[in-house]
């Protein structure tokens, strides 16, 4: 796994969103780097929302549906539905503080861990999960404090059983394990494949998957266990599937630098300051 360079592909607000190309020309990103939001549906309409959040003056820009002002550079958002009323609500997580526009303000967790928002017992409403790489600790209002996985393992909680409350689970990039904690322990993808996990045949459990890109096969391979294949995306592209057009999940990719958001088999549009917006959907 020898790294030859370093790509920045986009500046998220003082930390960087990079990753590393190896020998292999593989992009591999890390769990640290990643955008991990509960919910991404901004006007409660049951679709999800092309929306992107701009650190340098803190802007968060939903298409066809509103623009606000919160956070600032550095922050890391959090997007979902804190309050539980059908419509996500824009969030950040900074070094441990949790902020939620209009909703609340709580502590939890510190610098360096990882937040993980997702909906814990299925009351509806996210809860401010972390999990601290430093010692594969995950603490979660409600399921409690475990320790499951280890550092560099991508925190991949979810409902994998279809019960509507979240489990534990990593995935381990070195090996392409899946451990869902109480649950299965599976190998699906090879090393430094991103995890995309997501609903994707609508039967109301988290569809193990993957994302692979190569500067070797510019086109991106999804692969999503037990449901299908596709090549969908460049390399550099940032994947972002979500149930844009309210009948399911879709893969789909923003590319940094141009802004373009490609939905398969929805749209193609340009959204979002293509220099410094990262992509806020889910
Ligand atoms: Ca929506
Ligand atoms: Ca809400
Ligand atoms: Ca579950
Ligand atoms: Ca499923």
């Amino acid at each position: 796994m020898k790294q030859v360079g370093i790509v920045a592909v986009a500046v998220l607000f003082g930390l960087m969103l990079v990753s590393s190309v190896q020998a292999d020309g593989k992009l591999v990103a890390s769990p640290s780097s990643a955008l991990m939001l509960a919910d991404g549906d901004y006007n409660g309409d049951g679709s999800s929302d092309i929306a992107v959040f701009r650190g340098a003056d803190g802007a968060w820009m939903v298409r066809d549906v509103t623009r606000a002002y919160f956070g600032r550079e550095g922050d890391v958002p959090v997007s979902g539905d804190y309050d539980g009323d059908g419509i996500t609500d824009m969030a950040i997580f900074r070094s441990g503080l949790w902020a939620v526009r209009g909703v609340t303000r709580a502590y939890y967790g510190t610098a360096g861990d990882i937040s993980v928002p997702g909906d814990n017992n299925g009351d509806g409403t996210a809860n401010t999960n972390i999990f601290r790489p430093s010692t594969g600790l995950w603490a979660a209002p409600i399921l409690g404090r475990t320790y499951f996985g280890v550092g560099g393992d991508w925190p991949v909680g979810g409902d994998y059983n279809g019960d509507g409350t979240n489990e534990v689970a990593i995935f381990r990039q070195a090996t392409g394990l899946w451990a869902v904690e109480g649950g299965a322990r599976t190998y699906y993808g090879q090393a430094d494949d991103m995890p995309v996990v997501r609903d994707y045949d609508g039967d109301g459990t988290e569809d193990i998957a993957i994302y692979r890109q190569s500067i070797i096969t510019p086109s991106s391979l999804w692969a999503i266990r037990g449901i299908t294949r596709m090549n969908f995306g460049v390399y550099g592209d940032y994947p972002v599937p979500a149930n844009y057009d309210g009948t399911g999940v879709s893969p789909a990719i923003f590319r940094f630098g141009s802004g373009l958001w490609a939905i398969q088999g929805v749209t193609r549009v340009y959204y979002g300051d293509g220099d410094s917006s990262i992509p806020v959907a889910r």
